[in-house]
């Protein structure tokens, strides 16, 4: 099985992105699976369209986005993925969206097609925190999760595709206001492995 696994570039005055860090230590095989690894722009312009190429590119039977949620204090496995771009701030084009669709015409929302229970479930007893959210927000994280499963569902490829969410980086927080959650990498490329072997232990 072949699995493509995304993280994003710097954004919002970061120096490092760790979602893409954490993608990048992952080993290239994990069990059975093949480990394809690709970064994303934070753009609202190119983000769907690098995803899409990859996914032609490699042909993945599954594909897990991931981004950063600065301010979660766990690894968030995200449930679902609207119509909708609404940024708080500019994206790295210097774009800011306002109560735009992802898609002109396209269904409001989609649900992830990963096993978001068993995932979460995964990490907690291996004691890496996490939890099942149930938005993905309305920046290019969403953006990119509901570019992913329009294709996967409009298309009917048969990829099983969702997003995971990252904290801080112990490094990002190192330098935030006191209280500033943060996870070391480690955990997170743990988790990771985790989501990666929970998604190849379910193959369809
Ligand atoms: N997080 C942002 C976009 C890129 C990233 O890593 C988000 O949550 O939308």
């Amino acid at each position: 099985m072949k699995l493509l696994l995304t993280g994003f570039e710097p954004f919002g005055g970061e120096t490092s992105n760790p979602s893409f860090e954490a993608v990048k230590r992952l080993p290239e095989r994990i069990g059975s699976a093949e480990i394809i690894k690709t970064e994303l722009p934070v753009s609202f312009k190119n983000s769907g369209p690098a995803l899409i190429s990859a996914i032609e590119k490699h042909h993945p039977d599954a594909v897990i986005c991931v981004g950063q949620a600065g301010g979660y204090a766990g690894i968030a496995i995200e449930r679902t993925a609207v119509n909708l771009q609404d940024a708080a701030a500019v994206d790295n084009d210097g774009i800011q969206p306002e109560e735009q669709p992802v898609v002109a015409d396209g269904p409001d929302g989609y649900f992830s097609s990963l096993p978001v229970k068993r995932i979460a479930d995964a990490l907690k007893s291996n004691e890496i925190p996490a939890f099942v959210s149930n938005s993905a927000g309305t920046y290019v994280c969403n953006n990119v999760m509901y570019t992913l499963l329009h294709l996967i569902h409009s298309k009917h490829l048969p990829i099983r595709g969702g997003f995971i969410h990252v904290p801080f980086s112990v490094e990002q927080a190192a330098c935030k206001a006191p209280g500033t959650p943060s996870m070391a990498l480690e955990y997170m490329t743990k988790g990771l492995e985790l989501a990666v072997r929970t998604v190849e232990s379910e193959r369809i």
